[in-house]
């Protein structure tokens, strides 16, 4: 048996990784973080890979960054050390898509995890959460800014105020998951998914990620010509021209990712 935290299969354009630090429930240990981010970036590098779907374990995707860890951090270190600052702003960073597929807990760390994936599957018994105000902080890794964008400020506010969970019904409704499945197709779901994404070309998915994530950083104006340019630039692309001619010939596309 593997005794690997982070553990990757790959089914053809697809990379899965699961998350296995099973008995403590997936916290979010700077050893965790940091082969997951080793995991992603090893996905970047992969020209045959466009898509990843990260997972957790049978009872949680991540309870959340190690509370025994942090209930050792003075102010001091965690200011001075950026503490597990920066294995997950290299998640930020990471330009193929990421499909999470959620069962279990999501709490804390493990549901600011799944925001910064770009497609949320959710199985039916996935508990979303922010609970570090019943810890006595404050979110640290996107609970405050991504939660309201991806489901209202007053939801936010709910569950950021209160420290109470949601479940995989109330995150569809309010807009942060895009789909509910049963537990036991879960992964087979998110992995069709992935492999209806990654069957596109890449340096179209690529743009497309990059242009739905600067609509959260910019005005509405400034975004339009943003994806404006990425439109016209996709004329360059031998994608463009096979993907036109496939349709027109009534064919599937044979995308060769330039
Ligand atoms: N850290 C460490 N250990 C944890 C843990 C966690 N977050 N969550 C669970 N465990 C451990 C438990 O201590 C227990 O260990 P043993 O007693 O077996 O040694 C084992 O996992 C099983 O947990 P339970 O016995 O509690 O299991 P239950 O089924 O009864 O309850 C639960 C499951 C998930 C409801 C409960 O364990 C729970 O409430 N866990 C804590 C959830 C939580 O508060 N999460 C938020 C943590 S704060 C940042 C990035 C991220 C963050 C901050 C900054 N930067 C980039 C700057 C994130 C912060 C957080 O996530």
């Amino acid at each position: 048996m593997s005794t690997e935290i982070v553990r990757r299969e790959t089914h053809g354009k697809v990379a899965l990784l699961r998350l296995a630090l099973e008995n403590k429930l997936n916290p979010l240990t700077d050893e965790l973080i940091d082969a997951l981010v080793a995991a992603l970036q090893h996905v970047e590098s992969e020209p045959d890979v466009h898509a990843t779907v990260l997972t957790g374990s049978e009872k949680a995707f991540a309870a959340g960054a190690d509370i025994v860890a942090m209930s050792k951090l003075d102010y001091q270190t965690a200011f001075c050390e950026e503490y597990i600052g920066r294995g997950w702003d290299r998640i930020r960073g990471l330009r193929k898509p990421i499909i999470a597929a959620v069962g279990g807990y999501a709490l804390g760390g493990g549901c600011e995890l799944a925001m910064m994936c770009d497609i949320v599957i959710a199985a039916s018994d996935a508990v979303f959460g922010q609970p570090e105000v019943k810890l006595g902080i404050v979110p640290g890794a996107g609970g405050t800014q991504r939660l309201p964008r991806a489901a209202g400020k007053s939801t936010a506010m709910l569950a950021c105020l209160t420290g109470e969970s949601m479940s995989a019904q109330e995150a569809l409704l309010c807009g942060l998951v895009s789909k509910v499945v049963p537990r036991d197709g879960l992964i087979d779901e998110a992995m069709r998914i992935g492999e209806q994404v990654a069957r596109h070309s890449l340096p179209v998915l690529l743009a497309i990620k990059e242009s739905v994530n600067r609509s959260f950083e910019s005005s509405l104006s400034e975004g339009l010509l943003f994806e404006r340019r990425l439109f016209h630039a996709g004329f360059s692309l031998v994608d463009q021209k096979e993907g036109m001619a496939a349709f027109l010939e009534r064919r599937c596309p044979d995308f060769v990712n330039r």
